[in-house]
């Protein structure tokens, strides 16, 4: 057994051998400057800003021979598995579907839906296309997660109140243990980042726990 003695809102017990990271969506439209995120309005170097830990944290992993699930918001070319409901929400200048700067926004197999090269996924690392913002919905998941033995899931990547808490929510309401590590996580908002760091922990982690990428490892590695 491991512990994070210093995660929040207490200390977090669990055994690295049933225990996945899941690294949520660093993907080219979302990371990158001249992406989807951009054209929006956002300031994507709040989420550069995250690329050195979370890619620390895919090496802890790797290291320790543990599963590495990412994924990636995007959809079918036919837009089959997009409903009007997300297409048509908002008023953006440029809708899921469109040709946008790096091909068309957050479809499979465009440029801009891959993951970006700093943390390319490695073969033999699960890579999950999700239609929605959680991980879990239509997705296979939960088979690679039950096939896998995992109990524990350690979360990083973007955007931490949107695609993040849901899967979060979605693993806490299947029993699954979670964590996020906090400095491998943001938002376009820091203030959206904040309350959802904040909700995770209420109530005695009602959703889960959050940590430092530094407390993790030493939880894994021992202090350095
Ligand atoms: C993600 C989004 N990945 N913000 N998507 O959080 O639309």
């Amino acid at each position: 057994m491991a512990t994070v003695s210093a995660a929040l809102p207490f200390a977090l017990e669990f055994d690295p051998t049933t225990t996945a990271l899941i690294v949520i969506d660093m993907q080219r439209d979302f990371v990158e400057p001249g992406g989807f995120g951009e054209t929006l309005g956002n300031d994507v170097s709040l989420l550069q800003a995250i690329v050195p830990t979370t890619a620390a944290l895919i090496e802890l992993f790797r290291d320790h021979n543990l599963p590495i699930i990412h994924t990636r918001e995007c959809h079918q070319p036919d837009l089959s598995d997009l409903p009007s409901s997300k297409r048509n929400r908002g008023a953006p200048s440029l809708r899921i579907g469109d040709p946008g700067p790096m091909g068309r926004i957050l479809i499979a197999g465009e440029p801009g839906a891959d993951i970006i090269p700093e943390l390319s996924p490695l073969n033999g690392e699960i890579v999950i296309d999700k239609p929605g913002k959680g991980a879990f919905y239509a997705t296979d998941l939960g088979t690679h997660l039950s096939r896998l033995n995992v109990r524990t899931l350690i979360f990083a990547g973007v955007t931490t109140e949107v695609c993040v808490q849901t899967t979060m929510r979605e693993a806490n309401d299947r029993g699954f243990d979670s964590l996020l590590v906090e400095d491998a996580t943001e938002s376009y908002f820091p203030e959206f980042k904040a309350a959802t760091l904040a909700m995770i922990r209420a109530q005695g982690g009602i959703v889960g726990w959050t940590s430092t990428y530094s407390q993790l490892f030493e939880a894994l590695n021992g202090k350095p």
